[in-house]
């Protein structure tokens, strides 16, 4: 296996030497001590510079988040929340996850942040669990006169637990753009209480508030919730507020794909679901550019249900990473920010405007957000085979359904594609007709066959590969890291 060199790169301007050392100083160690696993991230860096990055939920983190990760705070266990833990020596570790909380309420102005959730997943997991605490077995136990539900019979527990699952959630379906922990029918979300859907419209393919508003009424679920990982249009959270209060239900949105287009003052007033959401939830890694983790942000009533994500749903938080949030939050406080969610925003409407002059139909006709669902059928492909053979080209995205889409998600008859990670790296609006231009020339020189089955023409894969390089040579990740 070849040895790693690497040198500190000539241009890398002075405050950026020392995080440049210490990645370098990183991969030096672990060459020596597991070269396959230090040949496996240099290889990751170079894939990153040399493929086009569109899937809609990645980004770039800066290498301060990158660094605040890799230390010793990994080796510490916290359960509990700060200034209340299950472990000793938390006192540091305390102060982080109450630096990373505040600034997490400041960014979003939220009455309260709970920074541990690993992933958008589990705070989706601790978010259900706290509403159905609060709004279920609490009001149950003091109805019963009991403390906690250690003092309930094995008669009581059985009733209890019937109650909680005859619960109902109503989320958008994942064909229409939802997530799977939103009441997919292989997800626990749809094992713990009954999971019930709304479907975009078919015809403008965008939400119909008015039949949201109907099934709602009629279901009366405990829980409403808005927000999607594939649907490309902004959401009206203060109509949804008003939805879930003729229904009775918890307003809960899930945020994890537009949080950065919230913390960068894109999506305001009614867009905005801090102040409408009875309990928000996200990821931190998408638009918001931070580590891989989650987030809760919710009103004060519902937050001592919240900070028992231990023991509700989760084992220890991990120090390292919610330092690593800190950081990202802090980040996302600073001007510079907002600017960049702006033009994630612009990069990604110029995107589909890109794509419709050249004939490729954006699911809802367009975006106000941050990615696209492109309905590529026309060119007889499915998204399988459309998203192999981007890759290969160089271009990474990700198959998904269109609404309503007879192929389902293994197949898929659309691709998802997002601007979150190029405008990281500084593309602006020209660059995305020239990436638009690529992936059409792609997908109609790619012939489709069986399943996954399909063929590239060479010629167009070889050109495309060049042409990518080319484009990203004008936009280097991480350009102060030099590796050789
Ligand atoms: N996997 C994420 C996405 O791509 O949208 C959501 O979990």
């Amino acid at each position: 296996m070849p040895r790693l060199k690497h040198y500190l790169s000539k241009t890398a301007p002075d405050q950026q030497k020392s995080s440049v050392i210490a990645h370098l100083a990183a991969l030096d160690h672990l060459e020596n001590t597991s070269p396959e696993i230090a040949s496996a991230i240099v290889a990751e860096l170079e894939d990153q510079r040399s493929h086009l990055k569109l899937i809609a939920s990645e980004n770039y983190s800066s290498l301060g988040v990158q660094l605040a990760m890799g230390n010793w705070l990994t080796d510490k266990y916290a359960e509990g929340y700060p200034f209340h833990r299950f472990y000793a020596g938390c006192e540091h570790v305390d102060a982080i996850e109450e630096r990373g909380k505040t600034l997490a309420e400041r960014l979003f102005q939220a009455e309260h942040a709970y920074i541990q959730p690993h992933s958008g997943a589990d705070a989706n997991l601790i978010a259900f669990l706290a509403i159905l605490i609060d709004k279920i077995q609490s009001p149950l136990l003091e109805k019963w006169g009991k403390k906690g539900v250690d003092e309930l019979t094995k008669d009581e527990h059985e009733q209890l637990r019937d109650l909680l699952v005859h619960q109902k959630i109503l989320g958008m379906s994942l064909n229409s753009g939802g997530h799977l922990t939103h009441g997919f029918r292989m997800n626990l979300s749809s094992k713990l209480m009954q999971a019930i859907h709304y479907e975009v419209d078919p015809g403008t393919e965008q939400l119909d508030y008015k039949k949201i508003e109907e099934q709602a009424v009629t279901e009366k679920p405990l829980i409403l919730l808005a927000g999607y990982s594939a649907y490309s249009r902004k959401i009206d959270f203060a109509k949804m507020r008003e939805i879930a209060d003729k229904a009775g239900s918890v307003l809960m949105v899930d945020m994890a794909h537009f949080a950065g287009l919230v913390a960068g003052r894109v999506f305001e007033g009614p867009y905005n679901p801090i102040p409408y959401a009875h309990i928000v939830t996200s990821t931190t890694h998408k638009t918001l550019r931070g580590p891989r983790g989650g987030l809760i942000l919710c009103k004060k009533e519902l937050a001592p249900f919240v900070d028992k994500g231990c023991p509700l749903a989760m084992g220890g938080p991990l120090p390292h990473v919610m330092a690593a949030k800190a950081v990202a939050f802090e980040e996302a406080l600073q001007p510079s920010f907002q600017t960049y969610s702006k033009k994630i925003v612009e990069n990604a409407k110029a995107l589909g405007e890109s794509f419709q002059k050249r004939g490729v139909r954006p699911v809802s006709g367009g975006t106000d957000n941050h990615l696209l669902v492109l309905d590529i059928s026309s060119f007889g492909l499915n998204g399988r085979q459309a998203e192999s053979a981007l890759r290969e080209a160089s271009i990474t995205t990700s198959r998904n359904t269109v609404p309503y889409d007879k192929k389902g998600p293994w197949y898929t008859s659309g691709i998802r594609v997002g601007t979150p990670a190029l405008t990281t790296l500084g593309l602006g609006t020209a660059e995305m007709d020239e990436i638009a231009d690529m992936m059409v020339d792609v997908l109609k020189n790619a012939r489709g066959g069986e399943k996954s089955q399909y063929v590239l023409d060479p010629a167009t894969k070889e050109k495309t590969r060049e042409r990518v390089l080319n484009l990203l040579r004008r936009f280097p990740l991480y350009p102060e890291l030099v590796l050789e």
